[in-house]
């Protein structure tokens, strides 16, 4: 089959109306941010794509091997008729949950969800391709805002796999896995893919890669502003900074100016001090505990948990 139209509830102007109002908020704060979800344009959702295959980046090469080897319980555990994926990018990993799916029989839908076009597009035709009498839906949309749009009827199972939970922050997680249990119907299936904590001299380096590819990835963001918003950041001016806050338990990426700058971005003049950071992204670690803790608290049950081999990685099934 081929994929149906993406279905678009983030508009162009809506992205671009989001991007300002964040730029505007993040760069005006005593401690600058940026929220990490304006990485992934087309080049920076190819730079992600790049990190998934550098050797210190761990994360997706244990999530695989996890999916790899429990996919067929998953397929069974949960007999889900819609199969639902948030922040899909490429689906890569996804296709182990759609064989075993196919294997069995029963799933009629899958329903890809991310911020990317470029990414769904290249997505949503390829999986289509590849399994016939699968009906796929794309859609272009923001997870945090668009759960109450997930297709409804038959049991669903929603994926959020790569540990992309990790990157909001506390109080966001807490509402984003309310609103996610909001949109579900009880009997519905969450699987949730997290980075566990462990010994930092592993984590750092999987974003602080010796190629740089994660450095670029970084600044791939200060590109994205200049385009979209006109603005006139120097990304050779800011150097990449990778750095486990083990109170958090997360691990941030920084820009922190080399030189003191100033940037002209929407009506703002924002001035960089030399060695000043701009956070661009958490990535938060968990504790098997913890996971089930918070998922317990959106009123879900976690029924299994799994890890890779050398436990570096965990998904977790939990049931509305
Ligand atoms: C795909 C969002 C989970 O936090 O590890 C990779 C993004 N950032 N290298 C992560 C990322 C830096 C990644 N997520």
């Amino acid at each position: 089959m081929t994929a149906e139209p993406l279905e678009i509830y983030l508009e162009e102007q809506d992205l671009e109306r989001g991007l300002r109002e964040d730029v505007r908020a993040g760069l005006s704060a005593e401690q600058k941010w940026l929220p990490p979800k304006w990485f992934y344009d087309a080049r920076g959702s190819e730079l992600f794509e790049e990190i998934t295959r550098l050797p210190e980046y761990y994360p997706t090469r244990a999530e695989r091997a996890v999916l790899a080897e429990r996919a067929p319980d998953i397929a069974a555990l949960t007999g889900a008729k819609t199969l639902i994926e948030l922040g899909s990018g490429s689906s890569e990993k996804t296709r182990l949950l759609l064989d075993a799916f196919t294997r069995r029989g029963g799933l009629g839908t899958f329903v890809p969800l991310d911020v990317s076009v470029s990414a769904l597009r290249a997505s949503t035709a390829e999986i289509a391709a590849d399994y016939p009498g699968l009906r796929v839906r794309g859609i272009v949309g923001d997870f945090t805002r668009q759960l109450d749009r997930l297709p409804t009827g038959g049991r669903r199972l929603v994926v959020f796999l790569g540990g992309t939970i990790g990157n909001l922050l506390p109080g966001e997680r807490a509402g984003f896995l309310a609103a996610m249990r909001a949109a579900l119907e009880v009997g519905d299936w969450l699987l949730l893919g997290t980075d566990l904590v462990k010994d930092p001299s592993l984590i750092v380096p999987a974003y602080d890669d010796a190629a740089g590819v994660t450095a670029e990835f970084n600044r791939n963001v200060l590109h994205v502003i200049n385009r979209e918003l006109g603005a006139d950041f120097d990304p050779a001016g800011f150097a990449h900074v990778a750095r486990w806050d083990a109170d958090h338990e997360w691990i941030e990426m920084r820009l922190r100016a080399t030189r003191p700058m100033r940037v002209r971005v929407l009506d703002l003049t924002v001035a960089f001090a030399t060695g000043e950071d701009l956070r661009t992204e958490i990535s938060a670690k968990f504790r098997r505990a913890g996971i089930a803790a918070e998922l317990a608290g959106a009123g879900f049950a976690a029924t299994d948990f799994w890890t890779d081999p050398e436990g570096l990685f965990g998904v977790t099934l939990a049931q509305a």
